[in-house]
């Protein structure tokens, strides 16, 4: 199978911003996951250069058309690769076999009778490259650019779209898929229900010279959209090109809602027109909005990738994306959303995950994965696993990003809950149950061997990291092909494991607040009478005891302190996330801790221990045994949410 997927070629007014990057993710993602599933793929993205918006940007910055654009287009071009976006081909329409594929094709349809010249006024909003329907426009103002349009008369030549109106009508209405989500093929179809009006294709050189030139009139250049949604083809090579043969039919086009008028009907009557079979697919996502309002260059609210990338790393960035919005909805960005995303699902889930199994390997099997015993008995991991293959490919297959991520996530928190409910660390001391403990281990290796094969078209650069740990190499059909070993149970025993460092460091939250007030709070009510009841007998009131904020707790997470033996940096969900320093370096593994509930005492003044601010404490048990003592955590039995409250 062939998967030809192609993303909007962006104009080059302005550089890289989160949206371009979501697109442009999201195409790469479905490029690398349709590789992983056999397909022979194309990708190709790019820049949009012609007509008057980079025109005037030109004007702007004091140099020539050529000059800038050629800069800006250097620009998406050096930013994709630090997003881990590989595309195969990035078309720029200032290409020269570009500009001659548009005059032929402006010829052909020229020749049809396709195209005719005649007067027109309306209605022109700089920033669409369009004239707007006087239905279009919101108080006036064209809704995406705030702008009032220019009224402008003048002779150009038009595009017989309407000739093409019920024929796309008929292709939508019987290819439901055409166009996805459903909301936008009925927005379309909705435009449709009014008689179309024919498409200005054309400039008049005294206004704008900026783009490519109609070959049948010099006195003319082409409009931007006739000349951009072309790149399509030419990309390809067309009209003769191998590329074209193989990749046309199967061509998917992913855009945002804002061009979904060209997309959707522009480009198909083009199609129609030139006499070729439509497109296959148009994914139309929603905004990425920054306080309700839409990312955009011209409101001036944008987020570049490279900050972002430099914050929290490209895994993240690529992660957090493709969670947080629903494809086809609008999504909020913000710095916090970022953070929690990172911070829980990459650190606490999928990278506590890592660790703690192959840290468990690498200490009781001497990194080697062993040889189940039992694989019968104990089908919690694998069952879930095959439902989560099936239910991956269905909704990646699908667009579904964010979807495909949450099942994946089911597979990952089953798999901590399996590590605590198994203790693999009581396991190990008791000799008879060895081959219990071999097959808890193989499930956790095998379920982590699946999670680098699924998570590699999101997070490709992790997911290098992770195989490379797991003992195998980055082009191995075990986390390469997914007809062949997308399923359970492919991990041969006996591989190599090696450790490697944590997967996601931790960003700090700055959330410690609650704490803080909590405890200046009891300062200020402590009284003497108070005081001097403690000191003397030992005894405290009721009220003295209910100002003690004890609380359930979830270590998400535990590292150890720096030059300290005895300290165990703890991060515990209470619910809020805090971090406690306890003194149980002697008693526990850090990677046996993540996932256990404790008891903590949660408004203790916070005090720094080794340079880690402590806020709050574990209640562990003091237990005497021949002359030594050890710290045992106290624990909750059940299914307490962190934080609630101990009475
Ligand atoms: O329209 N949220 O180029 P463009 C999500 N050159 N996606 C966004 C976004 C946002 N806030 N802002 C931009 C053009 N995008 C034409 C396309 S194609 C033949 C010609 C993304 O630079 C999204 O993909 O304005 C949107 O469709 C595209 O950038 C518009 O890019």
């Amino acid at each position: 199978m062939t998967t030809y997927i192609t993303t909007p070629i962006y104009y080059v007014n302005a550089q890289p911003h989160l949206g371009h990057a979501y697109t442009t993710i999201v195409a790469d993602t479905y490029s690398r996951f349709r590789r992983l599933t056999g397909d022979t793929v194309r990708f190709q993205t790019g820049t949009d250069e012609h007509g008057d918006k980079i025109a005037e940007a030109a004007e702007k910055e004091g140099c020539s058309p050529r000059e800038y654009v050629d800069r800006i287009s250097a620009m998406f071009r050096t930013t994709w690769p630090l997003l881990d976006i590989a595309p195969d081909n990035f078309i720029r329409t200032t290409d020269k076999k570009h500009v001659e594929t548009v005059q032929a094709i402006l010829q052909q349809v020229y020749e049809k009778g396709d195209i005719y010249f005649d007067k027109y006024t309306g209605l022109y909003c700089t920033g669409c490259e369009r004239f707007l329907t006087e239905k279009e426009l919101v108080d006036g103002t064209c809704p995406d650019h705030k702008t009032v349009p220019d009224e402008i008369t003048e002779e150009n030549y038009f595009f017989r779209m309407s000739r093409y109106q019920q024929e796309l009508i008929d292709h939508i209405k019987s290819n439901p898929d055409f166009i996805t989500p459903e909301r936008y093929k009925n927005e379309v179809l909705s435009f449709l229900s009014e008689p179309l009006e024919d498409l200005c294709i054309s400039r008049p050189t005294s206004r704008l010279v900026w783009g490519i030139p109609l070959p049948f009139d010099g006195n003319f250049v082409t409009y931007v959209w006739f000349d951009a949604l072309i790149n399509y083809l030419t990309g390809l090579g067309y009209p003769d090109g191998e590329q074209f043969e193989s990749c046309w039919n199967v061509a998917e086009h992913v855009i945002a809602k804002d061009i979904l008028k060209p997309h959707a009907i522009y480009w198909p009557t083009m199609i129609l027109s030139m006499g070729l079979p439509l497109y296959k697919k148009l994914h139309v996502h929603g905004y990425w909005n920054v306080d309700e309002t839409k990312m955009s260059k011209s409101i001036g609210n944008v987020i570049r990738p490279v900050e972002l990338i430099e914050e929290y790393g490209v895994d993240s960035i690529r992660y957090f994306c493709l969670r947080e919005m629903s494809f086809g909805l609008d999504a909020s960005f913000s710095s916090d959303a970022i953070v929690a995303r990172k911070n829980s699902d990459l650190a606490n889930d999928l990278g506590n995950l890592y660790s703690r199994t192959t840290a468990m390997l690498v200490k009781y099997t001497g990194g080697v994965v062993p040889e189940p015993v039992s694989v019968d008995d104990d089908t919690v991991l694998s069952d879930l696993a095959e439902k989560v293959l099936a239910s991956y490919y269905e909704t990646m297959s699908s667009f579904q990003f964010h979807r495909a991520l949450q099942v994946v996530w089911e597979l990952i928190s089953q798999a901590n809950k399996y590590i605590v409910s198994n203790e693999p660390w009581v396991l190990v001391k008791e000799e008879d149950r060895l081959g219990r403990l071999h097959t808890v281990l193989y499930n956790l290796a095998e379920t982590l061997r699946l999670l680098t094969l699924l998570l590699q078209p999101v997070m490709p650069g992790i997911c290098e990291r992770m195989a490379q740990g797991l003992g195998l190499g980055i082009d191995s059909p075990l986390i390469k092909d997914f007809k062949t070993n997308g399923r359970w149970g492919m991990l041969e025993p006996g591989g190599n494991l090696q450790k490697i460092e944590a997967l996601f460091p931790r960003t700090d939250t700055k959330k410690k607040q609650p704490v803080k007030q909590g405890a200046k709070q009891n300062k200020e009510k402590k009284n003497k009478n108070e005081q001097t009841t403690e000191n003397r007998e030992g005894v405290i009131t009721f009220d003295q005891f209910q100002k003690v904020d004890l609380r359930v707790a979830e270590i998400v997470c535990a590292e150890p302190v720096k030059k300290s033996d005895r300290l165990l940096k703890l991060t515990v969900k209470a619910p809020e996330e805090r971090i406690i320093v306890a003194g149980i370096a002697d008693y526990y593994q850090p990677e046996d801790l993540p996932g256990l509930l404790v008891l903590i005492v949660a408004n203790l003044k916070p005090v720094k221990l080794m340079g880690v601010e402590s806020q709050g404490m574990v209640l562990a048990a003091k237990v005497e045994e021949n002359g030594r003592s050890r710290l045992v955590l106290s624990s909750v039995s059940g299914a307490v949410p962190p934080g609630s409250k101990v009475a």
